[in-house]
This record gives C-alpha cells, sequence and structure tokens, in this order.
C-alpha cells in the first residue's frame, strides 16, 4: 500500500479513535494516551529532532555552495537568486495575513507542554545580534537553529569561492547530505503510526473542535498557496516575463500533477525541465541553472505551509506571536527554504527551524503531521511553479523571446 494511502488510514484512525474516546470513554483516553498516543508521537518528534541540526547544516551548505560563486553565479544566477528570495518572502507574508485573518487555531485550548513556552524564547532582538555563533560546534551542540543556519551558509560560501580546492570536502558534504536526506526518507515511512497516535492524542484531547481547526488551517494554507500563484506569480508573469499568466499555468499543468503525485520537486525536475523549455520556450542555457537550482533552494508552497503552521500552532497553544516575531518567521523559513530536501514531507522536519526560533512547541508538528501528506502534494505543486515562473522572468530579463505553446511538451493526462 502507498505510504499516501497509509497515512490517509493513519489520519482517519486516528479522528475515529479520539473522537470516541473523547466523547465516549474519556477515563480510557488518558492511560492510552499516556502509555501509547504521546509515547509514539514524543519518539517520533524526537527522531526529528535527532536528525535536523545536520540535515539543516549539509544540506544548507549545499545550497549556498551552489549559488555562492559571484564567478559562477554571474548576472543570470544573481537575478535568480533575488527573485527566489523574494517571492518566498512575499509568500510567507501572504501565509502570515491570512492565518491572522482566519486564526484556525482559535477556539481550541491544547495544554502547552511543560518543558517549553513562550517566555524561553529570547527576544528578537537578541536572536539577531546573536545569528553570529561565536562557537559555531556549540550552536550545533545546542541546536541554535538560526547560529547553524548562518555557519552552513558561511562555509557553504566558502567551499564556492575555494572551488576545486577543497573538492573532497564537498563530495564529504554532498555524500553527508545525501545520507540525511535518506534518513528522512527512512523517517517519513513511520509516519502513517505517528500521525494515527498524534491525531488520536490531539483529537482525544482538545476534542471534536480540533477538527474544525485542522480544517480552517488546511483551508488558509490552501488558499494561501492560489493566492500567491494567481497573485504574485500573474503579477511577475504579466508584467516581467509579459506572457498570460493562464496559458503559463496551462502549460505548466502536467508538471504540477507530477508534483502532486510525488510530493517531490526533485522527482518532478525532468518534467519541470520540459515543459519550461518546450512550452515556454525558455533555453537550455537559463533552464540547466534555474531549475536545478530551484528544485533545491526556492520552495514557495513549503514557506507557505511554515508561515500557516506557526499561527496555527501558537493559536493552539495559547502564545501570542508579535509582529516582530512573525517577521522573524519570514526571515527564518526564508533562509530554512534554501536548505528544504526537495523530497516529500522534507518541509515539515524543516519546521523544527522555525518553531523554537520563536518558542513554539515542537509538539506542535505532531497536530499538523496528520494532514501534512495532503497538502504537501499541493505545496510542492506550487513549488515547482514558482521555479517555472523565475526562470520564464529570468530568461525574459536577458532578452529571450518566451512564445507559450501550450501544446508542446507532455499533454496533461
Ligand atoms: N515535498 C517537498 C518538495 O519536494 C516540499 C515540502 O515537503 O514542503 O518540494
Amino acid at each position: 500500500m502507498k505510504l499516501t494511502t497509509k497515512t490517509l488510514l493513519g489520519i482517519v484512525l486516528g479522528l475515529i479513535v479520539g473522537v470516541i474516546l473523547h466523547v465516549y470513554f474519556p477515563t480510557v483516553f488518558k492511560p492510552l494516551n499516556d502509555w501509547l498516543f504521546a509515547p509514539v508521537g514524543d519518539l517520533f518528534i524526537k527522531a526529528i529532532k535527532m536528525i535536523v541540526v545536520p540535515l539543516v547544516f549539509f544540506s544548507i551548505a549545499m545550497g549556498a555552495a551552489g549559488i555562492a560563486n559571484p564567478k559562477k553565479l554571474g548576472r543570470v544566477g544573481g537575478k535568480t537568486v533575488l527573485l527566489y528570495l523574494v517571492t518566498t518572502a512575499i509568500a510567507i507574508s501572504i501565509a502570515l495575513l491570512l492565518a491572522n485573518v482566519f486564526s484556525p487555531g482559535e477556539g481550541v485550548d491544547v495544554p502547552t507542554p511543560g518543558e517549553t513556552d513562550i517566555e524561553t524564547a529570547p527576544p528578537v532582538k537578541e536572536t539577531l545580534m546573536n545569528i553570529i555563533p561565536e562557537n559555531p560546534v556549540q550552536a550545533l551542540a545546542e541546536g541554535e537553529m538560526l547560529q547553524i543556519i548562518f555557519f552552513a551558509l558561511t562555509f557553504g560560501i566558502g567551499m564556492a569561492f575555494l572551488g576545486d580546492k577543497v573538492q573532497r570536502v564537498r563530495e564529504f558534504v554532498e555524500q553527508a547530505n545525501e545520507v540525511m536526506m535518506h534518513l528522512v526518507h527512512m523517517l517519513m515511512r513511520v509516519v502513517p503510526y505517528a500521525a494515527f497516535a498524534l491525531m488520536a492524542k490531539a483529537i482525544g484531547e482538545a476534542g471534536i473542535d480540533m477538527i474544525g481547526s485542522m480544517a480552517v488551517y488546511m483551508i488558509t494554507l490552501l488558499l494561501a498557496l492560489v493566492v500567491h500563484a494567481a497573485l504574485t506569480y500573474g503579477l511577475f508573469l504579466k508584467f516581467v516575463a509579459k506572457i498570460s499568466p493562464i496559458k503559463f499555468f496551462k502549460t505548466m499543468f502536467p508538471a504540477m500533477e507530477v508534483a502532486f503525485t510525488t510530493s517531490s520537486s526533485a522527482a518532478t525536475l525532468p518534467v519541470t525541465m520540459q515543459q519550461v523549455e518546450k512550452g515556454l520556450q525558455v533555453p537550455r542555457s537559463v533552464t540547466s541553472f534555474v531549475l536545478p537550482l530551484g528544485a533545491t533552494i526556492n520552495m514557495d508552497g513549503t514557506s507557505i505551509m511554515q508561515g500557516v503552521a506557526s499561527i496555527f500552532i501558537a493559536q493552539v497553544y495559547g502564545i501570542d506571536l508579535s509582529i516582530m516575531q512573525q517577521l522573524l518567521i519570514i526571515l527564518t523559513a526564508t533562509l530554512a527554504s534554501i536548505g528544504t530536501a526537495a523530497v516529500p514531507s522534507a518541509g515539515i522536519v524543516m519546521l523544527t527551524i522555525v518553531f523554537p526560533t520563536v518558542g513554539l512547541p515542537l509538539e506542535g508538528l505532531g497536530i499538523i503531521l496528520g494532514v501534512d501528506r495532503l497538502l504537501d502534494m499541493s505545496r510542492t505543486a506550487i513549488n515547482i511553479a514558482g521555479d517555472a515562473m523565475v526562470a520564464t522572468c529570468v530568461a525574459k530579463s536577458e532578452g529571450e523571446e518566451i512564445e507559450v505553446d501550450e501544446n508542446a511538451g507532455i499533454q496533461s493526462a
């Protein structure tokens, strides 16, 4: 049975068990939660925490090394990275705006886990002042995520500038990154069981209201994805690439379909390239750099999930996030997108960077994990659409003629 199907089954069973226990057998729920649901959920969260520090370091160092060398980056690369970071920041801003408007987490009250509360999060100014780690080893040991990101970015930039002189270091980082991505893949195989336990725990604790809150969370996220694609991409396509957004999305639909079904930008890359080159007439000289880079470091859909999820979990635990903290979410999620692997559910793992930065308990992952598989499919489709949009804008800015041929490339099924 496919992982997606198994996860869906885990979600539905968790929902049913949670409702039955909460409504009819509350006395039975507590021991079951103490001995089954909570331990399974805690072990899964601990496994994510185990892999996130090396995963973030190696993936962000790899991402930075791929973009940082001005000699290689050049004009096209500079424009590409700038557009990727700008559209990601816009994506998160849209996510935070809609999440504050729809307030998906209002109305349910889940007890904040004992050892984590908002007071432990340092003030934003202090966090930003401490972004440069005085002792990178200590930062890695203590899981200081923003410091790890900064160190990984500088390490990757150093690798890029030294080029072939540090080929063996680069190979080590590449292989270590492969290992960490495989661990993510292995960890995701237990998602169906973790989703069942965490869903039963969440519904058993918060009751039926939680189902409604999760529905609002999903709707808010999906709406933010649509607004970002229609508004942000629509405006860039119309006024920068000077092509019809409707024709763009019709041409990219086959690639978005593959992204939706695979939940992997990396697996979709060959189809993305085919559609952008044949359907949008973007030359290989642009696609060969912009699209593989985008699949690695540009994930607007993922950043939207991280923005909406942060507000949702803060509201569920009754934590008020200041505007400054929400701005810190934009910075952290934008930087985290550089390191998010282009594989299924990678975005949920990278939430372990965003949450601690603003003092949100990682246990909140358990509340959204259950429904994440469905949302991963949608956000991955937006991730690749963003890559294609930037490739089109960069090609146009380089003087290439963009003629949309909707009938070229793979026809949608
Ligand atoms: N599934 C990831 C991708 O391939 C995105 C994510 O997990 O958020 O783009």
